[in-house]
């Protein structure tokens, strides 16, 4: 017995060592000089418990209503837990997100909630926070998995099953066509998780009914205005197009008016179907321009705040918590306008 425990040190110490050894090789690719794991808090960061955090929100846009609900769900819920809340826009760009999240380690925040902009770009900077000890969780887009890991490099992914969210509006439109559409794309921002999952989803489903025909796919940067642009020139190319998808609603939005702007009838000659649940999309429903949204729910402020105490109660977390969604049709829009945004 005392000769194990006089041991039970210096056998944790060397696995502390060893531990550190592999925090630091693995960390060091392109870290720079912001810190080192060698202090092996972890890998993730473990987060200490604590009454009050400081709370890093690194959003990538907020020109939207989608990303405004989100931010607001975030503000509302920091300040119920009596939180503070280190914000940030990085007005659609990786650079100016990758800067923003190197601003709140130093900072010093005890941890970082990160919308990365693309699954690539923030890649970088989920490492640097890692190698400086800060925890970092994922919120509404996900990062490449063959460059960082959730439970290792990050804590954890919150938000909607992408895949699952094309194809559900790919069987309603497959039902609500009987099978018979020539369809046009429109895609979120180019290397976006949402953008590539959403596409591999729809594109999967439609492939298994037969006369469900893509005509063309494009990228629509997520952007009301760039999607009516887009589907102005797509429409040129494609005036037999019968259906539109678009990945978000904003999208969904602008090629409604890029169609009546070219004399067609939303809704009547072309079907328009999209993703989000947001206000203008659930009237476009009403007023029968737009035939169904599946939801992606913007509310991350209470699951993401409870995420922060489960893990610093050293719960184990799921590499992905899942956020479930409605869908949206004529048949329950009017009764959600309530709480959409
Ligand atoms: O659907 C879109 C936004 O990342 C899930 O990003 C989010 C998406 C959302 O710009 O409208």
């Amino acid at each position: 017995m005392k000769r194990n425990k006089s041991l039970r040190p210096s056998i944790s110490m060397l696995i502390g060592i060893l531990v550190c050894f592999m925090l630091a090789a693995c960390g060091g690719g392109g870290g720079g000089t912001v810190g080192t794991t060698a202090g092996g808090c972890g890998s993730p960061p473990k987060l200490t418990k604590k009454d009050h955090y400081k709370v890093g929100f690194s959003q990538n846009a907020s020109n939207n209503p989608w990303r405004l609900a989100e931010t607001a769900s975030v503000k509302s819920e920091a300040q119920k837990h009596g939180d503070t809340l280190v914000y940030a826009d990085a007005a659609n760009s990786g650079d100016k997100q990758v800067s923003d999240v190197q601003s709140m380690i130093a900072q010093k925040v005890d941890v970082i909630l990160l919308a990365p902009i693309t699954e690539k770009a923030l890649v970088p900077a989920v490492l640097q926070a890692k190698a400086a000890c800060i925890p970092v969780i994922l919120i509404d887009r996900d990062v490449d998995h063959a460059l960082a890991q959730p439970n290792r490099d990050y804590v954890t992914f919150i938000g909607s099953d992408f895949v699952q969210q094309g194809k559900r509006v790919a069987d309603w439109l497959i039902q609500a066509t009987h099978s018979q559409a020539k369809i046009i794309e429109l895609e979120g921002t180019t290397g976006a998780s949402p953008a590539i999952n959403r596409k591999k989803g729809f594109d999967d489903e439609i492939k298994t009914a037969p006369g469900m025909v893509l005509l063309a796919s494009q990228d629509g940067d997520f952007n009301r205005d760039t999607g009516r642009k887009v589907m102005a020139t797509l429409l040129q190319a494609h005036p037999d197009v019968t259906a539109v998808y678009a990945h978000n609603d904003e999208m969904a939005i602008g090629a409604i008016a890029a169609l009546k702007a070219a004399g067609r009838h939303p809704g009547k000659d072309v079907i328009v179907v999209s993703i989000d649940g947001e206000r203008d999309a659930l009237n476009a429903i009403i007023n029968g321009e737009e035939g169904t949204s599946v939801q992606s729910s913007p509310f991350f402020g209470p699951v993401s705040f409870q995420t922060i105490d489960e893990y610093a109660s050293g719960q184990k977390l799921p590499d992905w918590i899942v956020v479930h969604d409605l869908q949206f049709t004529k048949a329950n829009a009017a009764q959600n306008l309530g709480n959409s945004f």
